[in-house]
């Protein structure tokens, strides 16, 4: 919520989740190339419950890598793996001289002692290999290969120093050859090779995948994983990662940026498969992955459900989106649910809420957990813009949670988030 966030790579090192995402900005005045993608380094960010990320800054920036176009910002999406301790980081970005048309990116390696880095980067990119979207895939036996994409998507086997092609490149012909292809991630489950990747089947980028014995293919078709997304930003980019024993899709939209789709912002829900390795379509949502501290404060309007009608949300403040967003309640009877909020051992005392009510001389705002027995009720009149109140919980009640309001009144009800306290 801080800066823009696209094409995440999520990876699992010593027990933590990282996410390598490329990190769009607005360039400044007279750089970068005006309405197109702008990048000119990468963040990595952690995580251990899914919920609380630390971004460790800036781990490579254009101006680092010897071989590149130090002012093309065009540091695209890039995949990061772990070999014999040492972490390899692969980037695409324009090679010096390549102009900015269509084409003219290679592929780099930096490489650290440690997954935030610093990363260095080798001195030139990768021989042979001409293109966007790296992904690499290390196979049981220890064989790594990489994928990326060039209208088209390639793969080849790596050598061991992961820095060099042991293979000629080979084309996935049996992939989709009419509409745009890119940003290739393949992983590994129960035998089974799943390649996955997006493309443009009718007018915006949706998630599809293909399934093969082999790391090299050949693939064959299976189905769309993530359809186009509603808000119509043409790129999606994703990968799959198992944490904990749970499969997770990592992807992007512009929900932050809606006038401008090249500035976006990584979302992650849980995927799942059917009992015959077919991977079930992932429904995006607002509510994502992870559970939310009660003693925190919980973003309702990231919810898991809401009721037809009657809510929506809004920016809190259109001109900084930043700030996230608010509920606004309009008829009464309204709800809307929010899953999977840790209480932990101790039972809460209060619950704080920011609220904002106009037009209405009777507003309940009440909040009931998931057995429908009601956990707090404020009755209110207008308030004087947004404030924080706080009411107790009517009973005690430990562990997690998933949180439904229910509004009535008739006027506007507006809620920022809602607060435990111990
Ligand atoms: O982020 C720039 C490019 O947009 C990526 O390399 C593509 O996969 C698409 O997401």
């Amino acid at each position: 919520m801080d800066q823009f966030t696209a094409d995440p790579t999520a990876r699992v090192f010593n027990g933590k989740l990282y996410v390598y995402p490329s990190h769009d900005i607005v360039p400044p005045e007279g750089e970068g190339r005006p309405e197109w993608f702008n990048m000119a380094d990468y963040h990595v960010f952690s995580t251990e419950n899914l919920t609380q990320w630390k971004d460790h800054g800036k781990i490579l920036d254009q101006k680092d890598v010897p071989w590149a176009d130090s002012e093309a910002y065009s540091m695209w999406a890039p995949d990061a793996v772990e070999r014999n301790d040492k972490y390899y980081f692969y980037f695409p970005t324009r090679t010096k001289g390549a102009g900015d048309g269509e084409g003219g990116f290679s592929i780099g390696v930096a490489v650290s002692n440690t997954p935030t880095g610093p990363f260095i980067p080798q001195r030139m990119p990768i021989e042979g290999v001409e293109g966007i979207d790296p992904n690499v895939l290390i196979d049981k036996t220890g064989q790594a290969y990489l994928y990326w994409s060039r209208g088209k998507i390639y793969g080849a086997k790596l050598k061991d120093n992961m820095l060099e092609l042991a293979s000629k490149p080979k084309v996935f012909t049996e992939l989709p050859q009419k509409g745009h292809i890119e940003g290739p991630f393949v992983f590994e489950r129960k035998g089974t090779y799943y390649m996955t990747y997006p493309h443009v089947a009718n007018q915006t980028e949706r998630l599809e995948y293909a399934t093969g014995d082999n790391p090299l293919g050949p693939f064959i078709h299976k189905g769309v994983i993530m359809d186009e997304s509603s808000s119509g930003t043409w790129t999606n980019h994703h990968s799959v990662v198992n944490y904990k024993d749970q499969w997770y899709l990592f992807y992007h939209d512009s929900e932050l940026s809606p006038d401008f789709d090249k500035n976006r912002s990584i979302r992650a829900d849980s995927l799942f498969f059917k009992e015959n390795g077919n991977i079930k379509k992932v429904i995006p949502t607002h509510r994502g992955i992870g559970k939310s501290s009660a003693f925190k404060q919980i973003q309702f309007d990231r919810y898991s459900e809401k009721s037809e009608e009657g809510v929506h949300i809004e920016y809190l403040d259109q001109k900084d989106t930043f700030k996230g967003w608010k509920l606004v309640f309009t008829q009464p009877g309204a709800k809307v649910r929010y899953n999977r909020v840790e209480f932990g051992k101790e039972s809460p005392k209060a619950v704080k809420l920011r609220v904002n009510v106009s037009g209405d001389e009777n507003a309940v705002i009440e909040i009931f957990d998931s057995s429908l027995s009601s956990v707090a009720k404020l009755q209110l009149d207008s308030t004087d813009g947004w404030e924080e109140i706080s009411v107790p919980v009517q009973h005690q009640f430990t562990g997690t949670k998933d949180l439904l309001i229910e509004v009535s009144g008739k006027g506007s009800i507006e809620l920022d988030w809602i607060e435990f306290v111990k």
